[in-house]
């Protein structure tokens, strides 16, 4: 059996799926990937239907409706848990996040790491193709939640990661409930918080050619607002720890 799970949630990915599936099974051909899609009006559930009817190595986790990302996600964590996955790989449908970069990824976790963070603001990692205002808008995200919350991971808000079944058991994920970027934030703050080793790994973020970006002000406010207030409720216990050392 595969121990590896490579999850790809997925909205309106129509143009994206089949191409990225593909370069998945050459880049990782021992692993299980696990499409979820919140019924997409554009049918990306059935071609997700017609490639899993055609590898066994590929499945898919049908939800009613659009629920965003963090619960997308929740949903497959509990599908992989269930089934005795040892790694769980989250990784956008879009192309942004190159398939051939998860060994690379893959092997940090074999290092040690129970947290791997594919990051595009370590030296070697970057992106392609990505207009100015939404690498300032990355990287502000980024800064304002290291500083907020006092983590000290460069690319806090990307969404390729590697997280260990020992990782994900430490979380208690029905405390994660942000939804766009948010959620990986959050995710990550549980991760620090449960004293979890988290390692990055280089990345290319690639802007996507096909489908249109789901990213919204309304997320980025989200994000923005429950950083803010997870920061204010971790003080206390900063500033203890500063005063006691
Ligand atoms: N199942 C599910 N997938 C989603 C949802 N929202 C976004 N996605 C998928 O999650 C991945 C990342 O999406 P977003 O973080 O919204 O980013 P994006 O749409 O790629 O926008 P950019 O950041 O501009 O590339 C993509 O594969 C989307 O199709 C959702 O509500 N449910
Ligand atoms: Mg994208």
């Amino acid at each position: 059996m595969a121990t590896t799970l490579v999850i790809v949630p997925t909205y309106n990915e129509r143009e994206n799926l089949a191409a990225l599936i593909t370069r998945v099974r050459i880049a990782t051909p021992d692993a299980d990937v696990l499409v979820v899609d919140d019924n997409s009006p554009d049918g990306t559930g059935a071609i997700a239907d017609g490639l899993a009817a055609s590898d066994s190595a590929v499945f898919v986790l049908h939800r009613t409706g659009k629920a965003g990302l963090g619960s997308a996600y929740g949903a497959a964590f509990r599908w992989g848990l269930a089934r005795g996955y040892a790694r769980l790989v989250e990784m956008d449908a879009d192309g942004s996040h190159q398939p051939e970069q998860l060994p690379s990824l893959l092997a940090a976790a074999d290092a040690g790491a129970d947290v791997v963070l594919g990051s595009r603001w370590v030296p070697g990692g970057g992106v392609r193709n990505w207009p100015t205002y939404r690498e300032l808008l990355s990287r502000g995200g980024s800064a304002y939640s290291r500083i907020v919350l006092g983590l000290p991971q460069r690319d806090v808000t990307g969404g390729y990661r590697v997280l260990t079944a020992h990782a994900l058991e430490s979380i208690r994920l029905e405390d994660v409930h942000s939804q766009g970027y948010g959620f990986q934030v959050d995710l990550l703050f549980h991760a620090a918080r449960a004293g979890l080793r988290i390692v990055e790994v280089p990345i290319l973020f690639v802007e996507r050619e096909h489908g249109v970006s789901k990213m919204t002000g309304g997320i980025v406010a989200e994000a923005m607002f429950r950083v803010t207030l997870w920061g204010l409720g971790a003080l206390p216990g900063r500033l203890k720890r500063r005063i006691g050392r």
